[in-house]
C-alpha cells in the first residue's frame, strides 16, 4: 500500500519533470526561431503592417560561398502575372529577422507569376582577397505560384555564381519594423506602396503602438511562463516529499519484511 503510493509519487514527479523540461524547451524553440517573436517593439520604431491585400512577404537572401549573408546590395523585383500579363515593381530592403536578407509585402492573388530580381553590387569597400568580388549586377528569376492565403514557407535557390549564392524565399506577408526617418527614404516602391505604408505607420501611432498580435504573443508567454513556475513548485514540492518518504517509508516496509 505504501510502495504504491511511493511509486505513483514518483511516477507524478517524473511526469512533472518532463513537463518542466518540455516547456523550458518549448520556451527555448520559440526564443531561438530568430524572428524576433519575443523581442517586445522598439519606441523608436515604427511597425509597417501588410496593406490591405498584402498576403506574401517575398525575401531574397544573398550570400558567399561560404555562407556569409551580403549586406548593401539594391534589389528589385518585377513581377508578371502569368495569365494577365499585369507588371508590378517591388524595392526589397534590406532587413535583419533570423539573418540579414531583403524582403516587402506583396499582394500575389492565386495565381502564376514571373518574378525578376535585379541585384546591383554592394557598395561597401573591399579588401583583400575580395577586391574582385561581387561588381557586376545580377539577375535571376523565379516561377511563383501563389495562394489566396499561405501558411507555409517556399524557399528555393535561383542563381548561383562564382562569389554569390541567391535564395527566393516567400512567406505569409508580415509586419516589418523601421525608423521613422528610413520610412522616407525607401524609394523605388510605388506611391501606392508609400501612401499604405504611411497609413499602416499613422494607424500604428493612433493605437498607442500597441498591437493586439503583439498583446496576444506576450499573454501567450506570460500563461507559459505561469505554467512552468506551477508546474516546478509541484514538482520541487514532491520532489521535497518524496526525499522525506524514504525514512518514514522504508521503517514499516523492513518491519513488515522482518515479521
Ligand atoms: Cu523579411
Amino acid at each position: 500500500m505504501i510502495s504504491t503510493t511511493q511509486t505513483q509519487l514518483k511516477r507524478y514527479l517524473a511526469y512533472m519533470v518532463l513537463c518542466c523540461v518540455a516547456l523550458f524547451a518549448f520556451g527555448q524553440t520559440v526564443s531561438a526561431h530568430g524572428g524576433g517573436e519575443e523581442e517586445e517593439a522598439s519606441e523608436n520604431l515604427v511597425e509597417m503592417l501588410p496593406a490591405t491585400g498584402e498576403n506574401y512577404h517575398i525575401e531574397i537572401e544573398v550570400e558567399t560561398l561560404d555562407g556569409n549573408r551580403i549586406p548593401e546590395l539594391s534589389i528589385t523585383a518585377v513581377i508578371t502575372n502569368i495569365e494577365t500579363g499585369e507588371k508590378t515593381e517591388k524595392m526589397l530592403h534590406g532587413m535583419f529577422g533570423g539573418n540579414y536578407h531583403y524582403g516587402s509585402n506583396v499582394a500575389l492573388p492565386k495565381g502564376e507569376y514571373a518574378i525578376a530580381f535585379h541585384i546591383d553590387p554592394p557598395t561597401f569597400m573591399r579588401e583583400g582577397s575580395r577586391a574582385g568580388s561581387w561588381v557586376e549586377p545580377v539577375d535571376a528569376k523565379v516561377t511563383f505560384t501563389s495562394v489566396e492565403t499561405p501558411e507555409e514557407e517556399f524557399e528555393t535557390e535561383i542563381l548561383r555564381t562564382e562569389d554569390m549564392v541567391v535564395v527566393f524565399v516567400a512567406e505569409p506577408a508580415q509586419a516589418m519594423w523601421a525608423f521613422p526617418g528610413a520610412m522616407m527614404d525607401m524609394h523605388g516602391d510605388t506611391e501606392g506602396d508609400m501612401h499604405d505604408e504611411m497609413d499602416g505607420m499613422m494607424d500604428d501611432h493612433d493605437m498607442g503602438s500597441t498591437d493586439h498580435d503583439d498583446e496576444e504573443e506576450s499573454s501567450g508567454a506570460v500563461v507559459v511562463g505561469v505554467l512552468t513556475l506551477v508546474l516546478g513548485a509541484v514538482a520541487g514540492f514532491l520532489f521535497g516529499k518524496s526525499r522525506k518518504s524514504p525514512q518514514v517509508v522504508t521503517a514499516p516496509e523492513n518491519t513488515d519484511m522482518q515479521g
